[in-house]
């Protein structure tokens, strides 16, 4: 489904080779290709645009780590962000947690795939999570829509309701509860009636049913040929009845992939299942991080660069220590590591390799600086010389002045960062004479001391 998406950005990130940074200019056409790659896919123009200004703001001004090129960085800004669009990690059924059996209702438009997905997701059920699962037939209008179901059942051994044409399906799934309960299922999907649009009719007998037998999980069944609409069609349904789920079917087709893209983002229902054939066997758990490893077809890339970026930190906090450890702790350092402390999440997460640490975790707390004083203390650092930078004695009234004006603040914050950064490395020495240091920021220790 995804190919010519796939091609298409692969294609353009192709382009971004060598040069030491990735820049705006250099990235700017690539990231205008993949716009429209993903426009040309069917993706919704809405999704398009927050992925488009997510990839940016990550990827402008990203430092280059060493044995990583900017192209390979920025395949990473992209699958990462491909990820997050695509719904993060996977989700599947959740099972009722009583003894009552699991009801899983199917609904959709007419051949979205509902029928064929019910036996799917029963045979899924059976061999994969060990469930005994039944079938109930429920949509009584489509001609032969019964037997269908009924056939499946038959050809793969799930006990199936026997529905009659000409019952009112609130009727059949009344009658099917006494019968769930005679088999001892486990779980119990019912095949809903579909229109060809979405029609009042349909959702107040869908909700109908829903009072008559809470469902654990209302799965919409929607056909990824259908692009853009199905959007809507989730949209619609997810308001009237509550979705917890969608299952994507045809993805074996030639859909360009625009519904898989958009779904999640727009509605914020997580796709849990891939139709990938007309066999009962062809379904797949929806895995967004394959999915997208797959759009860009890059996997190794990508290991590359964690790596490298694994690297990268632990090299840096093992200098940082290394000239604590000589009191040679400077401001950059310093800027390191409250950037450092920014990826890990924060000043919470350093807390947590602090246990007890009452007063100086309080002092800690009041540093961590917001973005947009990171921002100042970031230029204000760069408007530093190397020397002033390795020795923060040097800096007299007449420096102070004038890295102020360099970085566009006042001297007061110059004054007040100068002040900080005094505190932290009183603190650093602290923590050091406390024995602390061995067990932070040490290569291999998997910690750091911010
Ligand atoms: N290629 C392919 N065909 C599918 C898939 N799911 C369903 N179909 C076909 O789509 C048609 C309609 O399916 P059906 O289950 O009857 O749809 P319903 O009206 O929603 O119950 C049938 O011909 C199915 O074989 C799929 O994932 N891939
Ligand atoms: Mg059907």
């Amino acid at each position: 489904m995804f190919e010519s998406l796939s091609d298409k950005i692969l294609g353009s990130l192709k382009k971004l080779k060598g040069g030491h940074k990735i820049t705006e200019s250099n990235v700017e056409e690539v990231i205008k290709e993949i716009r429209l790659s993903l426009l040309d896919a069917d993706v919704n123009f809405k999704v398009v645009k927050k992925f488009i200004d997510e990839v940016k703001q990550k990827a402008i001004g990203e430092k280059v780590i060493e044995n990583v090129n900017p192209g390979q960085m920025f395949v990473k800004i992209v699958h990462d962000e491909l990820v997050k669009t695509l719904g993060g990690g996977a989700s599947e059924i959740i099972f009722s947690s009583s003894a009552e059996p699991t009801v899983v209702f199917l609904v959709g438009l007419q051949g979205a795939g509902k029928t064929t997905s019910a036996a799917k997701l029963a045979l899924f059920l059976r061999t994969k999570k060990q469930k005994k699962v039944g079938l109930v037939p429920a949509d009584v209008y489509r001609p032969a829509a019964i037997d269908q179901l009924q056939t499946l059942g038959k050809q793969n051994n799930f006990p199936t309701f026997s529905s009659q044409v000409g019952q009112r399906p609130q009727d059949i799934l009344t009658q099917s509860k006494a019968w769930a309960k005679e088999q001892q299922l486990d779980v119990v999907i019912v095949d809903t009636a579909g229109r060809l649009t979405i029609d009042e009719a349909l959702m107040s007998e869908l909700s109908d049913l829903k009072t008559i037998w809470a469902p654990q999980e209302i799965l919409l069944v929607a056909d990824a040929m259908l692009g853009q609409q199905s959007v809507q069609v989730a949209e619609g349904f997810h308001q009237r009845l509550g979705l917890t789920g969608l299952i994507l079917t045809k993805v074996d087709g030639d859909a360009r992939g625009g519904a898989a893209l958009s779904i999640r983002e727009v509605t914020g229902i997580p796709i849990k299942f891939l139709g990938v054939g007309e066999k009962v066997s062809a379904l797949e758990i929806f895995h967004p991080d394959r999915l997208a490893g797959r759009i860009l077809d890059m996997g190794d890339v990508l290991s590359l660069v964690e790596k490298a970026q694994e690297v990268m930190d632990e090299k840096l906090a093992q200098k940082s220590t290394e000239r604590l450890l000589k009191n040679e702790f400077s401001l950059e350092d310093f800027l390191a590591q409250i950037q450092q402390m920014k990826k890990l999440g924060g000043i919470e997460t350093l807390l947590k390799f602090l246990p007890g640490m009452g007063e100086i975790s309080k002092q800690l707390k009041t540093m961590a600086p917001p973005d947009q004083e990171m921002k100042k203390i970031e230029a204000i650092i760069h408007s530093m010389t190397n020397q002033e930078r390795r020795n923060h004695k040097v800096l007299n009234g007449s420096r102070r002045l004038r890295i102020a004006k360099g970085s566009g603040t006042q001297v007061s914050d110059v004054n007040k960062l100068i002040k900080q950064f005094e505190e932290a490395q009183k603190m650093m020495s602290q923590f050091m004479k406390m024995g602390l240091g061995s067990g932070m920021g040490r290569p291999g220790s998997g910690k750091r001391f911010f």
